[in-house]
């Protein structure tokens, strides 16, 4: 198709001589109220009489979505101007968290839209909870994707998110007696302002069938697939605003549809179920997220919804860049394609089936374009979630795939042999196609052949990929890996979610540390004085307050916020051993029962997170904390000393509440286990400390602030390797700590279960006789290292001044600076500066 013909239109003029653009950008009180006030009329249509709450937010998100939209249309121009690469960003999930309060933080207009909203008699806080938060991903790979997102737009780098638009994404969690209970997330259900359908922007996507083989008119052998099915992908857009900048990237998410919403000709003849079935199918592709946090669930539909957002992505920038009128052959020079672990992987094979066989390029100039454009980062070691997927399936649904996998194999093994003469189980272990059972194909390996960068998301876990999961692609190719350690956005973890904070840094620093978090340095000097830590507590004190409102809220458990808030919160995982943190609890308990005099800090344990739904220890691990909960807070022996308390449905929203309301942060993983952990340093920058073992980014966390600052404990990676070696039993353990055996039995003994002495046996059986994750080989030392912890909260003015140095410390911790090192050393962006 050639180029649509340019039509330059000048912007529409009201009656006011001001440009209809300048109306609707207006960032004045005066200019949001009117904005408020006409989308309640225009956009919304309820009489007065029938307002809601939710209209206001509806009507506010309207008046603010316009003001990005200038920015929007201004940076997409901007970008083809200046024809810069692009930096595309492939992720099964992002959990962008409401969007309101932080595009409100972004475009710097909170202040007007609070008193525009004021004087429509509304309060803007009471409005932001209207906002049902997108829960596009399940934790921490999902939000990382989000925060990226903010940090390449507030460094003014092209960039565009591509994904899935779940009509339901991760369910909300109730508790029911104790137990996870799993609701339907219906987060469409009242509509959702920030996004543009863009019915126009199309793609079809081919499933299943078989291909053909034919000549061309020059003479050249060629494949075509001729699919079973096929399914209509369209774009819903929303705009990601930087901070303090013009620059207002997208997220294009991509969601499924028939290709004709009735088979007329099956409709014509009678058979009605056979007309709407082709609809319903094509529909479910992307009905819903799977709820799975790690493991893999090796299923039809899942591989289905990777290549369906893949291939409407990658045909997208295909599109795009024809019609800049740039040859196929520059696709390299203008994107930067990155895999957010396996789940997009497909996209190495994608790219060459519409290079060779719809673009007709030779293979080999195909695969260097490949190569060149893709960027893969890995985002765990654990087993059990590396993707593989068995291969007759894969065959059912991706047969030309298949074929272009057999053939990057067959090229790919040469090079290995050319390399690495005679190992021929070295070939056996690289190979795309595992053969140990039953036959799959690999997607790490497929991402690690397809592309010229890999990373890991810490120093630990880089390392630890070269040495294991990765390491015969490490031996081959060592300069394809790098190291980039997560970070998160300064800009929504601290100052939106903690504005008493934000004020206070604001006056001691300047505004600029949202977006040069290395100035928070200069709180170092301030942590030695008096006044300064009293201001920080008092911000501390009002965070924990408004956290134990919501707590109460939500759960009926009051709690103090002069105590110790103890707060672990993340998806419910054995590695991540929230059981761990129960066993402590447990102990405290006992210790208190039997010796009432003990002099221990009062605490507040607070855990909060989903598990997966089919995921039992992780299940039963809810129950217990709330059962253990749920003796201690009405046992009056220690409920003045010690509470217990389970937020439910962890989300972006309240964490939002939870991390400024930490004094100390739970990071206590088996050592090797989480890659790296973002929750880690969104407690940090609030001015948590941190309570943890060797892992992931912990370890940098514990560089940066000091180990003066740090509760560190446990086995190391090399420990729990060696341990594991020689043959780990737990019940070693228990023999020679008669607490801990005390402990397990009181849980299994059905005390915290109203007498029911089964709910727990499989917990503490599991601990017993297997232990994966050597909970109990790091007992006592975890409980020696919480009894540090205790002695160090009575000293005030100390545990002050370290919470100080956390948050004056955590500035390599800003997704700015992770974002900035993929940008130079992988993506090679460059910065683009959009006027108005
Ligand atoms: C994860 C890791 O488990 C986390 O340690 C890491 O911080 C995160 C982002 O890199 O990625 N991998 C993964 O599959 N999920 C994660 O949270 O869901």
């Amino acid at each position: 198709k050639p180029p649509p013909k340019q039509i330059k239109i000048a912007p529409p003029v009201t009656t006011t001589g001001l440009t209809d653009v300048d109306v609707r950008s207006g960032m004045q009180v005066a200019a949001l109220k009117q904005a408020v006030t006409d989308h309640l009329r225009y956009s919304i249509g309820h009489p007065p009489v029938a307002t809601t709450l939710h209209d206001y937010y509806y009507a506010l998100a309207l008046a603010v979505r316009d003001r990005m939209q200038h920015r929007w249309l201004n940076t997409l121009q901007t970008n083809f101007d200046l024809k810069r690469k692009i930096v595309c960003y492939l992720s099964a999930e992002f959990l962008m968290g409401p969007h309101l309060g932080n595009n409100l933080l972004n475009l710097g207009i909170e202040q007007e839209a609070r008193a525009a909203l004021a004087e429509l008699g509304q309060d803007l806080d009471i409005v932001l909870e209207c906002e049902e938060e997108p829960g596009l991903g399940n934790g921490g790979l999902g939000r990382l994707a989000a925060c990226y997102l903010d940090s390449l737009a507030t460094l003014q780098r092209p960039a565009v998110g591509y994904g899935i638009r779940y009509e339901f994404g991760i369910f909300d969690q109730e508790i029911h007696d104790g137990w996870q209970a799993e609701i339907t997330d219906k987060w469409l259900r009242y509509g959702n302002p920030w996004e543009i359908a863009k019915p126009e922007v199309a793609h079809y996507v081919n499933w299943g069938g078989h291909t053909e083989y034919y000549r061309d008119e020059a003479g050249n052998d060629r494949v075509r697939w001729m699919p079973y099915r096929v399914v209509k992908g369209t774009a819903y857009d929303t705009p990601t605003q930087g901070y303090g900048v013009n620059n207002c990237n997208t997220l294009r998410l991509w969601s499924a549809e028939a290709v004709e919403s009735f088979d007329f000709q099956a409709f014509n003849t009678g058979d009605y179920y056979q007309a709407v079935e082709d609809k319903i199918i094509s529909e479910t592709v992307t009905k819903v997220l799977y709820p799975n946090d790690e493991p893999q669930i090796g299923k039809h539909l899942r591989l289905g919804q990777q290549y369906f957002f893949v291939s409407c992505s990658l045909q997208n920038m295909l599109h795009i860049l024809s019609l800049s009128g740039v040859p196929v052959e520059n696709f390299a020079e203008r994107y930067a394609v990155q895999l957010n672990d396996t789940h997009p992987s497909i996209g190495v094979v994608e790219l060459m089936r519409l290079l060779v066989d719809e673009r007709r390029l030779d293979w080999d100039k195909a695969w260097a374009i490949t190569v060149q454009t893709f960027g893969y980062t890995n985002h765990t070691l654990l087993p059990e979630a590396l993707e593989t997927w068995p291969l007759p399936m894969f065959q059912a649904l991706l047969p030309r795939h298949l074929e272009i996998i057999y053939e990057i194999n067959r090229r790919f093994l040469d090079e290995v042999r050319a390399r690495f003469s005679g190992d021929e189980a070295r070939v056996a272990r690289m190979s795309l196609i595992g053969e140990e059972g039953e036959k799959c194909v690999r997607m790490a390996h497929l991402a690690a052949v397809g592309s010229h960068a890999i990373n890991g998301v810490a120093a630990l876990h880089s390392d630890l990929l070269k040495a294991s999961v990765l390491k015969d692609f490490y031996e081959m190719w060592p300069e394809r890996f790098s190291n980039k350690t997560n970070g998160v956005t300064p800009r929504r973890f601290l100052a939106l979610a903690n504005p008493g904070l934000r004020a206070l840094l604001n006056e001691a620093l300047g505004e600029q540390w949202p977006v040069n978090m290395e100035q928070l340095h200069q709180l170092e000097a301030k942590a030695d004085d008096a006044a300064f830590r009293r201001k920080w507590r008092a911000i501390k004190e009002a965070n924990k307050k408004r956290l134990a409102d919501y707590i109460l809220a939500h759960t009926d458990i009051e709690l103090d916020p002069t105590w110790l808030f103890d707060i672990q919160v993340k998806r419910i995982h054995e590695y991540k051993r929230q059981h761990l943190n129960v066993l402590h609890i447990v102990t405290l308990y006992r210790r208190l029962k039997e010796n009432p005099g003990l002099n221990i800090s009062p605490r507040a344990f607070i855990f909060g997170g989903k598990a997966a739904p089919g995921y039992f220890m992780a299940k039963r691990i809810i129950k217990l904390i709330n059962g253990v909960a749920e003796t201690i807070n009405a046992d009056p022996d220690v409920n003045t000393r010690m509470k217990v308390a389970f937020v439910p449905n962890f989300n972006v929203q309240n964490a939002q509440l939870i991390y400024p309301a930490a004094d100390l942060s739970e990071q206590i993983s088996t050592a090797g286990k989480e890659a790296s952990g973002t929750g880690n340093m969104k407690f940090m920058l609030n001015g948590a400390l941190t309570i943890g073992t060797l892992d992931g980014a912990n370890v940098e966390i514990r560089e940066e602030v000091g180990a003066e600052n740090f509760f560190l404990f446990g086995l190391t990676t090399e420990e729990v390797e060696h341990i594991k070696r020689e043959g780990y039993h737990p019940t070693d353990c228990i023999a020679s700590n008669s607490e801990l055996r005390t402990v397990l039995e009181l849980i299994n003994s059905g005390y915290f279960s109203r007498g029911d002495a089964e709910v727990f046996r499989s917990v503490v059986n599991n601990l017993t006789y297997s232990d994966p994750f050597l909970v109990l080989a790091d007992y006592a030392a975890y409980v020696a290292c919480q009894e540090r912890v205790s002695a160090a909260w009575q000293d005030k003015e100390n545990w002050t001044r370290m919470s100080i140095l956390n948050t004056a410390r955590s500035g390599k911790f800003s997704s700015d600076r992770a974002i900035r090192e993929y940008c130079d050393e992988i993506w090679n962006v460059q910065p683009a500066t959009v006027k108005l």
